[in-house]
C-alpha cells in the first residue's frame, strides 16, 4: 500500500503539464517525474523521428525504468500519454485542456515543425488524450481541467493539492 498517491498529469504538448507538475511538486512534496527526461536519460527509445523531431519511445523499457519509483508512490507523472501505466499504479489522472488558439501560440513559440504543430492541434480538438484517459482508467479518477491562464493554473494546483491531502487522510492506517 502506498503512503503517497501517484498522479498522472497528461494532455497534448503545450497544455501546461510541466508548469503544473513543478508547482505541484513544490506544494505537495511529491516528485515530478518527467517521462520525456526518463526516456532520454535511460535510453527508453528506438530511433529519432526526423519529421516530428522526437524519439520513438520503447514502452516496455520505459515501464521497466519507471516501475520501482512509481510503485513506491508519491510520483507526479508528466507525459503526453497515459494508457501504458497499469491502473493499479495510478490514483488520479489529470487531463489538462486548452483552447486551440492558445495552444497554437504556445507551440509556435516552441518552433514546432508544421506537421507536428498541426497534429497536436488536431489531437487537442479531437480530445484524444481525454478519451485515452477515460478508456484506460475508472471514470471517478479522471479529471479534466482547463489551463488557458495563470489563474486557471493556480486554481488547478490548489484543487490537486487539496485532493492529495484528502487522499492521505483517507488512506492513513
Ligand atoms: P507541456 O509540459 O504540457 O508541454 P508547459 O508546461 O511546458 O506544457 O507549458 C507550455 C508553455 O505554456 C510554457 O511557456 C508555459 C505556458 N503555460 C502553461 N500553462 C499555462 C497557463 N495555465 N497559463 C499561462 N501560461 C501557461
Amino acid at each position: 500500500m502506498r503512503s503517497n498517491p501517484n498522479i498522472v498529469v497528461t494532455g497534448t504538448p503545450g497544455v501546461g503539464k510541466t508548469t503544473h507538475c513543478e508547482a505541484l511538486a513544490e506544494r505537495t512534496g511529491l516528485r515530478h517525474v518527467s517521462v520525456n527526461q526518463v526516456v532520454k536519460d535511460r535510453g527508453c527509445h528506438e530511433e529519432w523521428d526526423e519529421e516530428y523531431l522526437s524519439w520513438i519511445v520503447d514502452e516496455d523499457k520505459l515501464l521497466d525504468a519507471l516501475e520501482e519509483e512509481v510503485k513506491a508512490g508519491g510520483c507526479i507523472i508528466d507525459w503526453h500519454a497515459c494508457d501504458l501505466f497499469p491502473e493499479r499504479w495510478i490514483d488520479l489522472v489529470v487531463v489538462l485542456r486548452v483552447d486551440s488558439s492558445t495552444l497554437y501560440d504556445r507551440l509556435s513559440a516552441r518552433k514546432y515543425p508544421e506537421a507536428k504543430l498541426q497534429e497536436n492541434l488536431d489531437s487537442e480538438i479531437m480530445e484524444v488524450l481525454l478519451q485515452e484517459a477515460r478508456e484506460s482508467y475508472a471514470e471517478e479518477i479522471v479529471v479534466e481541467l482547463t489551463s488557458n491562464t495563470t489563474d486557471e493554473m493556480e486554481s488547478n494546483v490548489d484543487r490537486i493539492e487539496a485532493w492529495v491531502k484528502q487522499w492521505k487522510e483517507n488512506t492513513r492506517p
